[in-house]
């Protein structure tokens, strides 16, 4: 028994101690990593076997973990923390912290899992956690807390709302009312914005008519609130919108809290589009003006992190999915984000790197015609400069 506990803590920390390396993937824009940076063999052995032969003779796992995915993330005291989205084999979700050095491998999770203040008896599950560090000087956490929609007859009917909570250490949390948003009945992959804007609390947010289905949602809102303790969002302008033959036809959602730039706010967002093998998820970015961070003011086409290899296949196939980066002092970025509703993995790039991608990547023309000419015109341009050198 304390045998088999043995080996399986060894393996655990054989799994922590391996080193991660990038991968040969290039595109000049970020690079891949081998290792996922969390996976659910990661996980405590405490927090899924009772120890007890009195009580598990078999040393069975009693209370199994499904998947980590859709970490939050944050640098605390030169620490890169990840407030993870832990799902148990019961299909709930809680929020867990792990912590790394490095950023890119060596995540060890916390001794114990996060106990949210439980104020809200409808709440069925609660998940993908931003967490911003705002210039009140909190560390908000804002996450999606979901209940059963009691209004109609169908059993998976359920209401999508907006969590917050607030804390200074990821170990202490105050939880706030759920945010209130008077024009849209449903809302996901809420960010709160990191500063003032007019004095008040900027969210982006993603109106949605039905816990799925965006409905008339146009793409990602945002909206302005006086108060933080008592979270209410009246009008919400719309800033990066769904579009017709793009990455993000069916749905989109805000996912990192934005970086800022000299030339603006940089936002990692997710887009999705319909196919006929279910929805499919990509990463994607834009900027926002620095004064109006509604307004957006570059959109490079198409996705910049898609599902590939091993990270096409899982809980929810077919699926990336952001909402956490870190920026270092030393202009290192790391954007983490999960594969198939699986895993977690991390995308490196520079903060440089990403400005240019955001400022310099051609727009999407949105047809195949100007399409095919746009690329053609590069082609053209690369002769002339071949021929130069
Ligand atoms: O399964 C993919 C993702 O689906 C949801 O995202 P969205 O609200 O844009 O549809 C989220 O539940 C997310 O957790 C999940 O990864």
């Amino acid at each position: 028994m304390l045998e088999k506990y043995r080996e399986e803590k060894e393996k655990l920390e054989r799994l922590i101690g391996k080193k991660n390396r990038k991968t040969e993937f290039y595109n000049g824009i970020y690079n891949r990593y081998v290792d996922p940076v969390l996976t659910r063999e990661h996980i405590p052995v405490e927090w899924k076997y009772d120890l007890n032969p009195q009580t598990n003779p078999f040393f069975m796992e009693r209370l199994g973990v499904n998947v980590v995915m859709n970490a939050g993330a944050i640098e605390l005291d030169g620490r890169i923390c990840l407030v993870v989205r832990v799902e148990g084999n019961d299909r709930k979700s809680f929020f867990a912290v792990a912590e790394s050095e490095s950023g890119v491998d060596g995540f060890r999770f916390w001794d114990e899992p996060v106990m949210l203040p439980d104020t809200c008896p409808e709440e069925t599950n609660v998940y993908d956690m931003r967490l911003t560090k705002h210039e009140d000087g909190y560390i908000y956490g804002v996450f999606c807390s979901e209940s059963k929609d009691t209004s109609v007859k169908d059993l998976s009917a359920a209401v999508a709302a907006a969590g917050i909570v607030r804390t200074k250490d990821l170990k202490n949390w105050e939880r706030l009312p759920n945010l209130v948003t008077l024009r849209s009945p449903q809302q996901r992959n809420v960010v709160l914005h990191p500063r003032f804007v007019n004095g008040k609390y900027g969210f982006y947010t993603r109106p949605m008519d039905d816990f799925i289905d965006t409905g008339s949602g146009g793409g990602i809102g945002f909206g302005l609130c006086e108060d933080i303790t008592h979270p209410v969002v009246d009008e919400e302008i719309m800033t990066s919108l769904r579009k017709y033959h793009t990455i993000t036809e069916a749905k989109n959602g805000a996912g990192a809290v934005p970086i800022p730039t000299e030339k603006g706010w940089i936002h990692i967002a997710h887009g999705v589009r319909n196919t006929a093998a279910g929805l499919r998820y990509v990463i994607y970015g834009f900027a926002t003006d620095l004064e109006h961070p509604e307004k957006v003011i570059a959109e490079p086409s198409g996705f910049l992190i898609a599902p590939r290899e091993e990270e096409r296949v899982g809980d929810v196939s077919n699926v990336v999915f952001t909402n956490g980066a870190v920026v270092r002092d030393n202009g290192q970025v790391l954007i983490y984000y999960a594969s198939s509703d699986t895993r977690i993995h991390v995308a490196e790039t520079t903060q440089k790197q990403l400005e240019d991608y955001v400022f310099h990547t051609p727009k999407d023309p949105g047809r195949s015609a100007d399409c095919v000419r746009q690329r053609v015109e590069m082609i053209r341009r690369n002769k002339e400069f071949l021929k130069r050198i």
